[in-house]
């Protein structure tokens, strides 16, 4: 079959009745804003956007150029196509709704504009992570209070992987798709359409230098997957962890893994290290639709009723049997088993 654009690929979706002209277009927007980030990182060194900014964000870390370059790229992209209320980002302290002076849509967006940033000066993969809400009825200028709604709500989300390719992994809750950027006609191409996240695994991904500081049944869960064939897992497992988020999950998203950031006791008092609203909720809306699963290790992702915009949260996904492990040894330890 002939491969399909990004852009025809929504419009069967319109034609089918699975997502309306605004939520097309804001995709549209969305993926447009990602082809000019992928742009400014391609350029690399000779772009000028390489190292610190000199500035931090709410959560007290450092920004790198590229963080407010694609947060302003993002920003300026979505102000003005009227398919939006309000805005919310890792690096902004709250939400934005729509200027007055452009006309306001039904729906929020929340991004992570440029995850795993500490490897850009590297050249390792990064990415963008985006989720979409509905905006609350009646709501006109919304507040941070109107985004804060359980991932189960999302009727959109995507990353988009800045690699040796550029790829936009996108679902609107029937299925996961992933497109692949052609960068000579500027356009997202279909590569793989609905695809499927093994459910068993032999790949784990976590920063172990973390160890020491691991809650009791992620000590035991990960022991026991050190352990190999002659451990209770039976089963030699590998391990990857590239420390972008997106560049993790995408490997997952193609060949299987689990991708784990547990609480532990220097992340304990945040809850965790993990954004949910723009990084776990999106990320967990993805690989469920792939046929994984996304649990804090103690309740679905999907379900967490979130209290805060820059909340963070325990992150278990990926293989569905794997994340089910995971689950299993923290309910066991906190039963006392
Ligand atoms: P970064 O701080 O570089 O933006 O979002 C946080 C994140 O990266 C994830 O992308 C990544 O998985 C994780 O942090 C890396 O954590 P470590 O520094 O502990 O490896």
């Amino acid at each position: 079959m002939k491969p399909i654009s990004l852009t025809r690929y929504l419009i069967q979706e319109q034609h089918a009745g699975r997502i309306n002209a605004d939520l097309r277009l804001l995709i549209e927007v969305v993926a447009r804003a990602c082809k000019t980030i992928s742009i400014a990182i391609g350029k690399g060194a000779l772009g000028g956007v390489l190292g610190d900014a000199g500035t931090g964000n709410i959560q007290g870390e450092a920004q790198k150029k590229l963080d407010v370059l694609s947060n302003d790229i993002l920003l300026e992209a979505n102000a003005w196509g009227g398919h939006l209320a309000g805005l919310a980002s890792e690096e902004m302290d709250h939400s934005q709704p729509i200027p007055d002076a452009f006309q306001r849509g039904n729906y929020l967006l929340l991004f992570d504009p440029l995850d795993g940033s500490s490897n850009i000066d590297v050249n390792i993969s990064v990415g963008t992570i985006f989720s979409v809400l509905r905006c609350p009825e009646g709501v006109t200028t919304p507040g941070d209070e109107h985004f804060l709604q359980p991932g189960t709500t999302q009727v959109c989300a995507g990353y988009t992987t800045y690699g040796p390719s550029t790829q936009l992994v996108l679902t609107i809750g029937h299925g996961t798709h992933v497109f692949t950027l052609d960068r000579e006609i500027g356009s997202f191409i279909l590569t793989t359409r609905d695809v499927q996240v093994p459910a068993e695994t032999k790949e784990f991904a976590v920063n172990m230098s973390n160890q020491r500081f691991w809650e009791a049944p992620m000590q035991r869960y990960v022991g026991d997957l050190l352990q190999g064939k002659e451990g209770p897992r039976g089963k030699d497992f590998n391990m990857r962890w590239v420390a972008s988020m997106v560049a993790d999950v995408h490997r997952i998203i193609t060949r299987g893994g689990i991708f784990s950031y547990p609480l532990d006791s220097k992340c304990r008092d945040k809850g965790g290290k993990l954004r949910l609203m723009y990084e776990a909720n999106p990320m967990a809306f993805i690989i469920e639709q792939a046929g994984g699963a996304a649990s804090t290790g103690r309740q679905r992702m999907l379900d967490v009723q979130p209290t805060g915009l820059h909340q963070r949260v325990p992150v278990f996904l990926g293989s569905r049997d794997e994340v089910a492990e995971a689950v299993r040894y923290h309910r066991e330890h906190d039963q006392g088993a």
